[in-house]
């Protein structure tokens, strides 16, 4: 069958910005084109696509099938993405967080879809493909829900080493960028999938608790292909890159003795860190490490299940700076219980500990978290980076004034001298001037604002 694997457009597609390659995507992709599926992907978002020259793309592909990635706070492009190809294809399928989450609902959140699959869907989609092809008599593939049919839940996930690489030939690999990138070809890689941890605002349906992991030569092995394919630098999107120690010190000294000239990041817990790991990851080419600290008062970590202590992401923090490596803390700011001052008081922890880069966010109730349940009302509160989406957040503050405190926290961490000048080095080095600009507008914008 004729495979389109499609990202929509942007909402708005003046807000040209930073866009990194859909690896669910490729992977999907990689498994079907095995099967012997004519498959290929469509990123709408990253080429800055109009609408109707969207729909006009899709058209002239003819696609058997189309399918499209959701998270909870896309459902709105993907379902304006359904309505317009519809008339021009006969199936479409979706998958990713937001259909694992929510399982029927999806059919009304999105109308017009034919299959929804939940979980990781690789085998999935092959199964979908081929029960479209031959027999729709039989019941429908595991993980896959089809309207009017019995779901039956997914079997157990493939072993992670024996699933196909990402299919990135098929994506405009020159396109994407990343700006804390310190180097140019920009590439991203998952080497793990699932976490054992429990946070409650951290939607784990795809992958589940059960950690399952790659070995350190074929995730080595990934990287070097990689590597000689014009990547310079390398984001890795588990979940917890450092979870396992052994297995970190193993691939950076495959790295170290194959002499792989690359740079990377990963994201890690101030818990599992520590500092002859982290430089040893410095020796291996690692620049960032990116820590979920979350908060500075510890009602509010534990109301997040985080399973960390704040001096715990402070000793994490000096760690990374004396190893030589930058630091991205994520916070979230104005959870239930905080006041003006708590949430100042998180912003305050940022400059002390010495992080190097910073994003903040508000708490949002994501269908597939335990905080789904909270019974708080919500309110709508955004962010600079991606000022399109709005989530229904979780505080006590009033709107307005959680609003003001974010826009301050940006700006009075960012409008700094240092903070400023490594951005710009950044965007220079990763090529992501454009994207650099963008940012430095909506920062200042903000900073009038606020
Ligand atoms: C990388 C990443 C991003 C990247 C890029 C996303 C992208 N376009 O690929 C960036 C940084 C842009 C991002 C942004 C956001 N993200 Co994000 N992100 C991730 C992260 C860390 C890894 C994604 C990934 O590559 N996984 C590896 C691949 C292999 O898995 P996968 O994408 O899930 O795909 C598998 C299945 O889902 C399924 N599948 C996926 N698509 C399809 C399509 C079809 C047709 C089929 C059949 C199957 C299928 O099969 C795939 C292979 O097994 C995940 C956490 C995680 N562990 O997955 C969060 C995650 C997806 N993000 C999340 C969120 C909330 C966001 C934001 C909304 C955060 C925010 N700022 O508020 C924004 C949304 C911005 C936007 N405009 O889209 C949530 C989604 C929760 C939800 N219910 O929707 C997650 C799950 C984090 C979490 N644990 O809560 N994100
Ligand atoms: S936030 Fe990170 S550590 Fe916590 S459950 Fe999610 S992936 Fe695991």
């Amino acid at each position: 069958m004729r495979l389109l694997l499609v990202r929509p457009p942007r909402r708005d597609i003046q807000d040209a910005g930073l866009g990194v390659p859909p690896l669910g995507l490729a992977y999907i992709a990689a498994s079907a084109r095995q099967a012997g599926h004519q498959v290929d992907i469509l990123d709408a978002y990253v080429q800055n696509l109009s609408w109707p020259r969207f729909e006009d793309e899709v058209v002239r592909r003819r696609p058997d099938v189309v399918g499209m990635t959701v998270m909870t706070p896309m459902v709105d492009v993907v379902a304006r993405a359904v309505e317009l190809i519809r008339p021009h294809t006969p199936r479409i399928v979706v998958g990713g967080p937001h259909p694992t989450a929510v399982g029927e609902t999806v059919f009304q959140d999105i109308p017009g879809i034919d299959a929804a699959v939940e979980g990781e869907g690789e085998a999935a989609i092959v199964a979908l493909l081929d029960w479209w092809s031959k027999n729709t008599d039989s019941p429908a593939p595991h993980g896959v829900r089809v309207p009017g049919l019995r779901f039956q839940a997914s079997t157990t996930p493939p072993t992670i080493s024996e699933i196909p690489r990402p299919a990135r030939d098929l994506l405009d690999q020159g396109a994407y960028r990343y700006l804390f990138a310190t180097r140019r070809g920009f590439a991203t890689m998952i080497t793990s999938r699932g976490c054992p941890f429990a946070c409650s605002f951290c939607d784990k349906s795809v992958s589940g608790s059960r950690w399952r992991a790659r070995n350190a030569t074929d995730v080595v092995d990934e990287m070097e292909h990689l590597v000689q394919t014009g990547t310079g630098f390398i984001n890795f999107y588990d979940d917890n890159f450092t979870l396992h120690r052994k297995r970190v010190i193993e691939i950076c000294e495959e790295i170290i003795s194959r002499g792989l000239d690359v740079e990377w990041k990963c994201e890690g817990r101030v818990d599992s860190v520590d500092l002859p790991m982290l430089k040893l990851m410095r020796r291996a080419g690692c620049r960032v490490v990116a820590y979920g600290v979350e908060s500075a008062n510890p009602k509010t970590l534990a109301l997040l299940r985080k399973d960390v202590q704040v001096h715990q992401a402070r000793q994490a923090f000096a760690d990374t700076r004396q190893a030589g490596l930058r630091s991205l803390a994520y916070m979230i700011l104005g959870a239930p219980g905080e006041a003006a001052e708590d949430v100042r008081r998180s912003v305050r922890f940022c400059r002390e500990i010495g992080a190097d880069y910073v994003q903040f966010s508000s708490l949002v109730a994501m269908p597939g978290t335990p905080l789904f349940q909270h019974p708080r009302s919500t309110t709508s509160v955004k962010n600079p980076v991606d000022a399109d989406l709005s989530r229904s957040t979780l505080t006590d503050l009033d709107e307005e004034e959680l609003s003001q405190l974010m826009r301050q926290a940006w700006s009075a961490f960012y409008l700094r001298p240092r903070p400023l000048a490594r951005l710009a080095r950044d965007a220079w080095a990763s090529g992501s001037i454009a994207e650099a600009i963008r940012l430095g507008r909506a920062l200042g914008r903000w900073a009038i604002a606020a």
